[in-house]
Order: C-alpha cells, then sequence, then structure tokens
C-alpha cells in the first residue's frame, strides 16, 4: 500500500503498471532487479509485454534488452519471452520459456560472472542502460529506497539509467529494513581501492539505495509473492553427495587445522547444494558464516539450529513455503542476514581473502577435472555460470558435485572430455559423486584422472572411462594429458545419435 512510501515526492509518481510500461520504447535496453526469483517487478514486466503483444498483433516490432541480477520469476523471463519480446539478455536466465529461446537462436544471451555485470555495465562494454525497472519494499521520509528480497545490480541500475520505475512490493516483510548493505565504495581501474571486508559480517555501507528523484517516472504499487521454485526433498543420490561432503569437510578442518567455524562457507543453487546444507547442521561445526550468493531453505534450518551464525548474500533463494516462513519469522532471522549487491557478495577479492569453501553443481566433468556448468552436449545451454566461477577459482577449496549420471544413466556425468568448459582443472580441486570424493589437489592431469575414474564414475561406466584412458596413454600426440582426439567426444555424439552413450 501507499504507507510503505514515507515521501510526498515519490507518492506524487504513483500510477497503474500499464501506464508505467507506456513508458518504455521498443529497443530500449532495461535493468530490472531480480535474483534466483526473488526481488524481482512483477506487475510492469507483465504490462510491458502486453504493451509487446498488441505491437505485434498490429505488425510492428517491438523488443527490448534485459539486464538483471540473475533468474527472475515466470512474471517477468517467462512473460516477457512468451510475448517474443526479448532480443538480448544477460547476465544468468533458468526460465524455461526463455531457455527454449535461447537454445532455438531467437534470444541472444549474454551468459557472464555475476560479479563482473556492474563493472562491466559501468566500462561502458554491455551499452546504454535506458530505464532501470527496480522492486523495493519501502521509500524512506528522505527518499531513500529500502530495498527488497534481492539487491543484485540494482545500484549499478538506478545510477546508470535515465529513468527509473519503481515497484513497492508490500508482500515483502517490513522488517526487510535495515538487512541490506549498500556499498558506494566501488570505482573503476586505475581508481579501485580495497574492499574494507574482513569477516562475513562486516557492514562497510548503508542500509539503503540513492535515488535521483528526478530520474523516477513512475512508481507502481504491489503486493505479489516472490515465486521461488520448490526444492526436492533430498534423495538418496544427495543425501550420499552431503555425506561424502561433510565427512571431507570434518578431515579437511583436522588436517588444517581450521577453527571449528570452519571457513565462509558457499553453496550454489540446487536441490543437493540444498541437501549438503540440511546436512551440515548434525556436525561438530559450530558458529559458522556463510559468505555466498543465495540464502536458501538449508541455511534458514541452520540459522535456527545455531549452527550457522550468520550469512552474506545478494538474494534469497527460498521455496514458496520458506518465503512465507521467513516472512512470518523475519524478526528472528532479520539480524543474521546481510544482504549486498552482487559485485560484493560474489567479489573475488573478497571470496580469496575470506577463504570460501566453494560448493556448486556440475553439468559434467572430464577425467583431468574440467567442469561443463552450462551447456549440454556442448551447445544447450542450461542456466548459466551464475556465481560459480566467481567463487570455485577463488575459493579456499572448491568443491563441485553432481550425481555420477543424468537422464536415467544415458549420460555419465563423467567423460572423456568436457563439451564445454566453465571451470578449467585449475579452478576445480574437489569432485563429488554418490559414488565418492576425489580430492584433486596438488595431483598431475594423470593422477587426477585415475583418482576420478576410480572414484567419481558410476560403475556402469567406469570400465569404459579405464578403456579410453589406457588408449589414449598409448595413442595421444602427447603425455601430459593423454586424449584421442577423435574419440574423446564421441559419447556425446553417440548420445545425440541414440539418446545414449552408451555403445
Ligand atoms: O535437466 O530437468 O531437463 O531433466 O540438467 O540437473 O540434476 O537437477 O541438477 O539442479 O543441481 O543443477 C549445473 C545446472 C545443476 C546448476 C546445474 C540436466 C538434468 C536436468 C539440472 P531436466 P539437476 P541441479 C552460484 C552457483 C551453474 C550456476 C551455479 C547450475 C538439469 O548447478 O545451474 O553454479 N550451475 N551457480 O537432467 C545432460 C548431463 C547432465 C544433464 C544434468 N551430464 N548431461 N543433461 N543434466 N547433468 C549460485 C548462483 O549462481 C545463483
Amino acid at each position: 500500500s501507499s504507507s510503505r512510501i514515507r515521501s510526498d515526492v515519490f507518492k506524487q509518481k504513483i500510477m497503474s503498471a500499464e501506464d508505467a510500461a507506456a513508458l518504455i520504447d521498443p529497443g530500449a535496453i532495461i535493468g530490472m532487479s531480480g535474483f534466483t526469483g526473488s526481488g524481482y517487478p512483477k506487475a510492469v514486466p507483465q504490462a510491458l509485454a502486453a504493451r509487446i503483444e498488441a505491437a505485434h498483433t498490429r505488425g510492428e516490432q517491438f523488443k527490448v534488452s534485459i539486464w538483471t541480477g540473475a533468474s527472475t520469476g515466470p512474471e517477468l523471463d517467462g512473460a516477457l519471452a512468451k510475448a517474443n519480446g526479448i532480443d538480448f539478455r544477460l547476465p544468468f536466465n533458468s526460465d524455461p520459456i526463455a531457455r527454449a529461446q535461447i537454445n532455438s537462436g531467437q534470444m541472444s544471451y549474454f551468459d557472464i560472472h555475476l560479479s563482473q555485470v556492474a563493472p562491466m555495465a559501468w566500462e561502458g562494454f554491455l551499452g546504454k542502460l535506458d530505464t532501470a525497472v527496480i522492486e523495493i519494499s519501502g521509500i524512506t521520509e528522505d527518499g531513500q529506497l529500502i530495498p527488497s528480497s534481492s539487491v543484485g545490480n540494482n545500484k549499478t541500475w538506478l545510477e546508470l539509467a535515465d529513468k527509473i520505475i519503481l515497484e513497492v512490493n508490500s508482500w515483502q516483510t517490513e522488517l526487510l529494513d535495515g538487512m541490506h548493505d549498500i556499498y558506494y565504495g566501488t570505482a573503476l581501474p586505475p581508481h579501485r581501492k580495497p574492499i574494507p571486508i574482513l569477516k562475513s559480517d562486516d557492514r562497510i555501507g548503508q542500509p539503503y539505495f540513492n535515488v535521483d528523484p528526478s530520474k523516477v517516472v513512475a512508481v507502481v504499487l504491489t503486493d505479489s509473492p516472490d515465486r521461488n521454485a520448490p526444492f526436492a526433498p533430498p534423495d538418496d543420490t544427495a543425501n550420499a553427495i552431503a555425506g561424502h561432503i561433510l565427512d571431507f569437510l570434518k578431515w579437511e578442518a583436522k588436517r588444517a587445522g581450521l577453527p571449528n567455524s570452519l571457513l565462509p562457507l558457499q553453496s550454489g543453487v540446487g536441490n543437493v547444494p540444498n541437501a549438503v546444507m540440511a546436512g551440515l547442521i548434525d556436525t561438530p561445526f559450530e558458529d559458522m558464516t556463510a559468505f555466498t550468493e543465495v540464502i536458501q531453505d538449508g541455511m534458514l534450518d541452520m540459522l535456527e539450529a545455531g549452527t550457522l551464525r550468520m550469512a552474506s548474500a545478494t538474494a534469497f533463494s527460498l521455496s514458496p513455503e520458506k518465503a512465507e516462513y521467513f516472512n512470518d519469522n523475519a524478526a528472528f532471522f532479520r539480524d543474521k542476514l546481510l544482504l549486498r549487491q552482487q559485485d560484493i557478495s560474489n567479489n573475488p577479492e573478497l571470496v580469496r581473502r575470506l577463504g570460501c569453501i566453494a560448493m556448486n553443481g556440475l553439468i559434467e566433468a572430464d577425467i583431468y577435472g574440467n567442469v561443463n556448468s552450462t551447456q549440454i552436449m556442448g551447445s544447450k545451454m542450461q542456466n548459466g555460470i551464475g556465481g560459480s566461477g566467481d567463487f570455485s577459482r577463488n575459493a579456499y577449496v572448491s568443491i563441485f558435485m553432481t550425481p555420477s549420471t543424468a537422464k536415467g544413466g544415458a549420460i555419465s556425468a563423467i567423460v572423456p572430455m568436457v563439451s564445454h568448459t566453465d571451470h578449467i582443472n585449475q579452478d576445480v580441486q574437489v569432485i563429488v559423486t554418490e559414488q565418492g570424493l576425489a580430492d584433486l589437489r596438488g595431483l598431475s592431469p594423470k593422477q587426477r584422472a585415475e583418482k576420478i575414474i576410480e572414484t567419481c564414475a558410476h560403475p556402469h561406466y567406469r570400465p569404459m572411462l579405464r578403456d579410453y584412458y589406457e588408449r589414449a596413454k598409448k595413442g595421444s600426440y602427447a603425455q601430459q594429458s593423454p586424449h584421442l582426439l577423435n574419440e574423446a567426444l564421441s559419447w556425446h555424439q553417440r548420445f545425440i545419435d541414440t539418446g545414449s552413450m552408451k555403445p
């Protein structure tokens, strides 16, 4: 309701979503809020989609470019893609309609490390941002913006856009006020300074976004829930992977003399990382922190159990039930959670300094430990690299996890050569499947291959991988990382031709 708006300057700009969408021109580059299904605008994108559909019906061209924090919800990516309204998209997508258009070649998609989006926008690599459409949870008396359930790139969009449309969402709890830390100390080279965060819970900024009120052309009132996807309950595979990781962390803590609070945790999106978080509740660790990208269901459980002391992230990534639960219990959680802009939450300088334990999913890994996180059969985009590269290259230890097979066993997640590379072997220190955990630190490529095949591969594919590797050692051009180039991707081609990697 309009009581969320405590500044008269902004009250005068309240209008309908349709009137606000009418202020967006064909061809516009639009920076929208939104990160893993939280804090995205819910009304204006749908009104814009309707406007685009009407234009198309009249035979007029109307497409826009959409930049966000990360993935959004069906009311944004889904609605605009369905209207054939997105020409260009960055930096992350998990919407099925948009994904189909990316993979049919209809939509251009720039998949980019999430920490790099804001600096690249500032450096002018991405073009000129016309309009920002940002969900917030309120406006202060002084005309500052109280952020919503994600921060993402909103600070940057508000600064770079010529005109700004705000959605004030009263579904978001008012207790979000005070949970954010917005940092205005970033600068571009050669003026960049150290970011003064030494611990996960250090606050270095202010709780609100600054905004130039003269750029705000519309304020739209909404009252709609975030639509994060539900998590599947952990199955045997997820529990086995979680078990291997927990054993490893206990062993590593002892080996390296790590404190009982371990090191700041980063956990990627997906069911398996969520299961790992659930498993961490019953460990000897206590007072842990997370320095991560998103806050999942499992982290709220850990906060309640007291194993986790606090989490720093850029967004919530909760199931619908947990999102309601958070809203009902925000008073308990609010001083234990800190939301930052994504160029800080994912900042390589900070991930390296804090020594995060990075835990991310993968699509496939090869016998030398190169990882494909994004493109199935080398060309079909699943989601995007997200923050996995920001964290994995710079972490204290970088763990990647996956079930050992996909598509009911027709695909081996361990292959001779990855069909696309997101994470080079140097950035991949541990690979885990339900079969086991391979600690690859300090190993040469051939030592890695033996360990990955024997520890991580599914028993159905292990003999095939051994056979490939033994023949590669005989027939390879050289011996640093033996390969048979005319055969290395033949498993993928066989899947494309026959529906299975098995001969
Ligand atoms: O497709 O739904 O059509 O069956 O890929 O696979 O097993 O549900 O795995 O939810 O853990 O996601 C890498 C995609 C894993 C994720 C990825 C198919 C499989 C299914 C999903 P279907 P699962 P998860 C920082 C971290 C990049 C971003 C990131 C991801 C679908 O972890 O997006 O790490 N990572 N961010 O069938 C063919 C294979 C396959 C395969 C899986 N080998 N071949 N298809 N699939 N393996 C946080 C953020 O960035 C927000």
